[in-house]
């Protein structure tokens, strides 16, 4: 339900934005929030604060050609969301997926602006990308698209005013070829105008396994309010890509047992246990599809593959639910399925996985449930700490910054509960995660002044 003064706000969102669903339910679930700030703070109803922040500072969209191995000019889009500077300079990654249009990139740009807020460090949202699809095209066609988009995206970013980095079909190769012609273009060598880049050219050790870490440790601590832990837990982490295999990775250690994976051609199930050294060589050696996995288990039908279309992984019993791969990919039948077979705990690795209807379900049946932007937030905190690094020209250890990374998770954890509990919504992190992200970035723009 969204608060009677908040429903204009909605509204005019609506109206404004039309064709962008990704857009309007990220909105719609903030605003829901929001009824109980305001109840307690009427003065963030004045100077169109709320209005201002549902808009977007800066929307930059351009066409992006280059040439295929055939020889054949292909044309793509290009965009760059600037949605908020209050805090930091704008932060948030680059998606390249068929799918990526406007919208989606506004409703990333409007979560990456609170999630970064949660971090607690200096950094703004934006979100960009491109309807480039990267499977596949050869090494030779990725870099020549990256190039193609720099050229134009480099007169938008810059260390201090926007830093990009990775989402999905975007890692260190993708980033590594953009660097290398931001660099050619500027003449500049700006090590932290990206993150997310390679280590011997000033990458932060643990960026990689960030995102997957930080919501295993995010889970950790919620989990650990009820007495609970991963300690022989069954997970199910949807995706394969760098978010879901570096989940599968810390939840081994914590002791869970990861019994299925999955891509968009359908899922594996092991029941034995996921193999995760096979898992990253088929996915970040050979660049593979899930399925592959099971004829390379071997070990006469240990693991078994379900077509995409014949089932949904959330069929798939379990104790902790880890959603990792794209934007409301857990439906309300999933989540009565779950429901139903005694999932304990959600953690939402990918941006808004689960529908309004899903986290309903969730949230009346007593399901811990951790919000995307609070439980993923570990990727843009560990990007910050890359950006660190680089305005130092200094390099830490990996304990170093995987330490500064689980304190961070634990303290954003912390803040949801406690932000959710002041607001009279105890365990209700989605309430707690809206409302703290709100309040930092509402109070930063109040005292700037109307921008
Ligand atoms: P990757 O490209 O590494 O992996 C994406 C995975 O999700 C792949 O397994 C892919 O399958 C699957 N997937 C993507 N789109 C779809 C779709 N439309 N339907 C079904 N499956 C799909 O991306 P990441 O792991 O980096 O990102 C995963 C999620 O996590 C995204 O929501 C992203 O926004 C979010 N995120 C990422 C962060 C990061 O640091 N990378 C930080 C915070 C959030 P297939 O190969 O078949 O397409
Ligand atoms: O959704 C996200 O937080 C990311 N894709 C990571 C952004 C970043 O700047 O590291």
């Amino acid at each position: 339900m969204i608060d009677e003064k908040l429903q204009p706000v909605l509204d005019q969102v609506l109206q404004r934005n039309p064709g962008e669903p990704e857009f309007h339910q990220a909105v719609r679930e903030v605003l829901e929030s929001l009824g109980r700030v305001i109840a307690k703070r009427p003065d963030y109803l004045n100077h169109a604060l709320i209005e201002r922040i549902c808009e977007p500072e800066r929307q930059i969209i351009f066409r992006v050609p280059w040439v295929d191995d055939q020889g054949q000019v292909q044309i793509n889009r290009g965009f760059r969301v600037q949605f908020n500077s209050a805090l930091g300079p704008y932060k948030g990654g680059l998606r390249f997926h068929p799918s990526v249009n406007v919208g989606i990139i506004k409703f990333l740009g409007f979560e990456q602006t609170f999630k970064n807020a949660l971090t607690g460090m200096p950094i703004g949202g934006g979100k960009g990308g491109s309807d480039f699809n990267p499977r596949g095209r050869s090494d030779g066609e990725v870099m020549r698209f990256c190039q193609s988009f720099m050229t134009e995206l480099y007169r938008h970013i810059g260390e201090y005013t926007d830093v990009p980095a990775g989402d999905i079909g975007v890692g260190a190769r993708e980033i590594g070829y953009m660097f290398g012609q931001y660099k050619r273009l500027t003449n500049r060598y700006e090590a932290g105008v990206l993150t997310g880049k390679a280590l011997f050219y000033g990458g932060s050790r643990a960026r990689t396994e960030a995102t997957g870490y930080g919501n295993a440790y995010f889970l950790q601590a919620m989990l650990a309010t009820k007495g609970q832990s991963f300690d022989g837990r069954k997970v199910v982490v949807s995706g394969s890509g760098n978010v879901a295999v570096y989940s599968v990775e810390k939840v081994q250690s914590f002791g869970g047992k990861v019994i299925a994976v999955s891509d968009s051609s359908g899922y594996v199930v092991d029941e034995g246990g996921v193999d995760l050294e096979l898992l990253k060589e088929i996915k970040e050696v050979r660049r593979g599809r899930v399925s592959d996995y099971v004829q390379l288990v071997g070990a006469g039908g240990r693991a078994h593959f379900v077509e995409a279309g014949t089932g949904s992984i959330w069929d798939v019993p379990c104790d902790v639910a880890m959603p990792s791969a794209t934007q409301n990919e857990l439906t309300g039948k999933d989540a009565r399925t779950l429901v139903t077979n005694g999932v304990l705990a959600v953690g939402e690795g990918a941006n808004m996985p689960s529908t309004p209807e899903a986290i309903r379900i969730f949230q009346e049946a007593g399901v811990m449930f951790a919000p995307g932007k609070a439980a993923n937030a570990g990727g843009v905190a560990t990007s910050a700490l890359e950006m660190q690094q680089n305005a130092s020209r200094d390099s830490w250890s990996f304990e170093q910054t995987e330490g500064r990374l689980s304190k961070i998770m634990h303290t954003i954890h912390d803040t949801c509960a406690s932000t959710a509990e002041e607001y009279g919504a105890p365990g209700d992190y989605v309430l707690g995660a809206n409302i703290a992200g709100f309040v930092r970035v509402a109070e930063a723009m109040r005292a700037l002044g109307v921008i």
